[in-house]
């Protein structure tokens, strides 16, 4: 806690309360010893990628954890995403939230299909369905939802939109793994979901993503397109890229979907204690989990409103300062960032829950690597900064201007 006889936050000229980095985004690891000895037999066989035995037992294991038909592991989800966009056919136009990590966006744009904002909605902070049909043109051919902090979308709406106007569905479910919708597994929804297996993410393989899909044929087209498009030895009957997954990364997803549950505990008794912690602070938010789901907490999402004393920003630049590394997720929008500022310079106008929540939401840290210590610390630091937002804001200006 800090000592406000002595102390002062680090900005009114105290030592920071933190001496080292607390990060949002540390890796949860499981078993070490257990990874490691997976490594080392993959260096006993020399088998490292293209469809090694790792990879295949991991493939299994995800349509047994997430319920679904398929898995296909990959590279990353960026190139998992660009690939789903691709086996579906999706051309011309997509409809896809621009409130959400800018892979999203990139992987339409890098393929010459329009990444078409829509708002979200400002509770869920998902895509608003209500909005989706007044942006189809002829040349739309898709949606492509994206599950922010692992709540799931409208999916029944977005389905009964697309089915009217014989669209495809995709969902970018990179915050999503080990989360349900309405009580089913994210994974099984739209045409396919792509996970993101990154080391930031709730389930980590160092690297990584799978797409998850129930439709056997979409499934085969896309391992084709993982591979170069090779249907056999020295024969290749499609357009592909390398979206493969290497052993070693699959070995670390082994070893980590023994521990989901494990994860999933730390993260939601974290994010109680950021509830308790935060209670009361005026304009502090904390955005919520449907109880009856299940959810991996993975983000805890702090939603500054008008009446709090300190700008999000601020917040986030006090936290800082006491080393804890607070994230602006997502900020800018994606309609913010290049290209798509220039080639929609007026996008913001037709995005005003998203253009709120850029500049009202930000991330604190959670996951194995943070101690119940150490939220107690996080949540004592944005009460006293904001108790004292005359000092603390009088402190910013002195000190950046
Ligand atoms: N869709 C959505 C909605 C996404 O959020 C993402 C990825 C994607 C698609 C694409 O998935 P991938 O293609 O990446 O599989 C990070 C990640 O690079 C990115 O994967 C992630 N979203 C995004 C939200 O965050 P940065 O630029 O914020 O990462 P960075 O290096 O600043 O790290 C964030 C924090 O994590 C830091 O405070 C340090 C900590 N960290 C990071 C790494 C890599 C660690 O403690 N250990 C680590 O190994 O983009």
């Amino acid at each position: 806690m800090i000592d406000h006889s002595k102390g002062h936050l680090a900005v009114c000229g105290g030592k920071p309360s933190f001496t080292a980095k607390i990060h949002v985004g540390r890796p949860n690891v499981g078993d070490i010893d257990l990874a490691m000895s997976r490594f080392k037999d993959i260096f006993d066989r020399l088998w490292f990628t293209n469809g090694g035995d790792y990879v295949i037992e991991f493939e299994k294991r995800l349509c047994e954890y997430l319920g679904v038909r398929n898995c296909v592991v990959m590279c990353n989800a960026t190139i998992a995403l660009e690939i789903v966009a691709r086996s579906l056919g999706m051309t011309g136009e997509v409809i896809v939230p621009s409130f959400t990590f800018v892979a999203t966006a990139h992987c339409l744009q890098w393929q010459q299909i329009t990444p078409v904002f829509c708002d979200i909605d400002p509770v869920t902070h998902n895509i608003d369905p209500s909005r989706i049909e007044s942006l189809i043109t002829p040349r739309t051919t898709g949606i492509l939802g994206v599950h922010v902090w692992g709540r799931g979308c409208d999916v029944n709406e977005i389905d009964r939109i697309a089915r009217k106007h014989q669209l495809h569905v995709m969902y970018d479910a990179a915050h999503a793994f080990g989360c349900t919708h309405g009580g089913a597994s994210i994974g099984g929804f739209g045409d396919a979901e792509v996970f993101s297996f990154h080391a930031t993410k709730f389930f980590n393989t160092f690297e990584g993503g799978a797409v998850a899909t129930n439709n056997d044929a979409l499934a085969n087209k896309i391992r084709l397109m993982r591979n170069f498009g090779f249907t056999g030895v020295d024969r290749v009957d499609h357009v592909g890229v390398n979206g493969k997954m290497i052993e070693v990364c699959a070995a670390m997803g082994l070893t980590n979907l023994d521990h989901v549950d494990h994860f999933i505990e730390v993260n939601r008794q974290n994010w109680s204690l950021y509830e308790n912690g935060l209670k009361g602070v005026p304009g502090v938010h904390l955005c919520s989990y449907d109880p009856s789901e299940r959810m991996n907490h993975q983000y805890v999402v702090l939603e500054i409103a008008e009446n709090c004393a300190l700008s999000r920003d601020e917040i986030v630049k006090v936290l800082h300062l006491e080393n804890v590394m607070a994230r602006r997720y997502f900020y800018p929008g994606c309609h913010e960032m290049e290209p798509y500022r220039s080639y929609f310079p007026h996008a913001r106008l037709l995005l005003p829950h998203t253009e709120r929540l850029t500049k009202r939401v930000m991330t604190l840290p959670t996951g194995t690597a943070v101690s119940t210590a150490d939220i107690a610390r996080i949540c004592d630091v944005v009460r006293t900064a904001c108790d004292r937002s005359q000092e603390v804001k009088a402190a910013l200006s002195a000190l950046i201007g």
